[in-house]
């Protein structure tokens, strides 16, 4: 199993040392476990030193993320683009781009002695990230913060970044997926589980929405962030003003419907996707309204039609897709995502569920305020 406790066995010896590949200036002070993530693991590494005082190292999921010298590729790619872009056009606003942190033998990367892969950038001081939005205000600046995203990489050819992760928010593979798992699962059927089998029958035709307005021509492939949940988009601490977006593992060619519904699935559930109480779960079109101004504050410029016109899908296909892959991987045995105990993928699915149900009895409210904004 997938376990937090069987990936954090690297020892403080070995962790100061592949800190220390990325060290020029100071000696490695502290490293510390950072971010609540799914997937790779974040530490955060206090140098002594009086320039920069900190930077972030993570271990890559190889598991997940099978080409890791692509990851890297593309945010060098990514983060060079954006960051002339703003040289050349300054904003009125503080706004960062992460910078990759290059070994002392000028590699993107450092691969230890057990074969894992480690890559290091730099940190934003100042900021924070959250699990929830707190307020109107807040979520016009995840809103914006997206748009800027989107704004900064979208003059970049598509085909200029890999695909780092193949059938990433494709939802029609995930469903295949689901199917084959369960074909060779003997499934314990308590009323949670008979519960979701039911919520994915009832939605199998629905999973391809998107796929095949891509396919028609009527949504155009573009890069995308791929993973703008509310916690990859830091804060400054003092301003409160979005700063930075990070996790860029998943940016790669896509739709940027996907990244729009992952902002508001994740955005518009105050009770947050970790929680036990999927009862008290819904979507809040307060903050769905909030993010969408201040997406559009900067998307409009390239945002059509059709964009509109599969907004409000987007929001619900990302919800349930998040909750169909949860509950593909808790019947799998949790092979994907990492676990606190072996249920925690289905309490999971069950929270993203209860999203998709409380945006589908919402969808004429989510509908006007689309219209509405734009
Ligand atoms: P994961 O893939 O595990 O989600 P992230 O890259 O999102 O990893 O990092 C986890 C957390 O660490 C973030 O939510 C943020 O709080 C913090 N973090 C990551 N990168 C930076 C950075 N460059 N500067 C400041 N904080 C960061
Ligand atoms: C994973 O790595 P993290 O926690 O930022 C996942 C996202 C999910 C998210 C749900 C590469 O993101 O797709 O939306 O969990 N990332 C990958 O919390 O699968
Ligand atoms: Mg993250």
């Amino acid at each position: 199993m997938n376990t937090i406790e069987n990936i954090k066995t690297q020892s403080t010896n070995n962790l100061t040392a592949i800190a220390e590949q990325f060290t020029f200036q100071g000696k490695v002070k502290s490293i510390q476990a950072f971010g609540s993530g799914n997937i790779n693991d974040t530490f955060l590494v206090t140098l002594d030193s009086s320039q920069e005082q900190h930077f972030i190292l993570q271990r890559i999921n190889t598991q997940v993320f099978r080409q890791p010298h692509s990851i890297m590729q593309n945010m060098c790619t990514f983060t060079g683009h954006a960051r002339k872009r703003l040289q050349q056009n300054p904003l009125n606003r503080r706004w960062e781009i992460p910078r990759v942190l290059f070994t002392k033998d000028a590699q993107d990367h450092w691969i230890d002695a057990d074969g894992a892969f480690w890559r290091a950038i730099s940190f934003i001081e100042g900021s924070q990230s959250f699990d929830t939005i707190r307020d109107r205000s807040q979520a016009g600046e995840v809103g914006y913060a997206l748009g800027m995203f989107h704004n900064l990489i979208g003059d970049l050819p598509p085909e200029k970044l890999a695909d780092t992760l193949e059938g990433f928010h494709i939802t029609p593979r995930y469903l295949q997926n689901y199917n084959e798992v369960l074909a060779k699962t003997s499934v314990q059927k308590t009323p949670e589980v008979n519960y979701c089998l039911q919520f994915v029958s009832d939605r199998q035709i629905f999973a391809s929405i998107l796929e095949d307005a891509k396919a028609t021509g009527k949504l155009p492939l573009r890069l995308m962030h791929g993973d703008p949940k509310i916690n990859n988009v830091l804060f400054d601490a003092i301003t409160h003003q979005a700063v930075s977006v990070i996790d860029l593992d998943t940016v790669k060619p896509g739709l940027v419907h996907y990244d729009i519904g992952d902002c508001l699935r994740s955005g518009c559930n105050p009770v947050g996707e970790e929680t036990e109480d999927w009862e008290s779960v819904g979507f809040d079109t307060d903050i769905c309204q909030g993010i969408l101004q201040g997406y559009l504050s900067v998307a409009k410029a390239f945002l059509t039609e059709n964009d509109y016109a599969y907004m409000y899908d987007a929001i619900r296909l990302i919800a349930f897709e998040l909750g169909l892959r949860f509950f593909a991987d808790h019947l799998a045995g949790n092979v994907y995502f990492k676990v606190k105990h072996p249920e925690h993928n289905l309490y999971r699915a069950l929270v993203q569920f209860a999203l998709t149900k409380s945006i589908e009895s919402q969808e004429s409210a989510i509908r006007a305020i689309i219209q509405d904004v734009k």
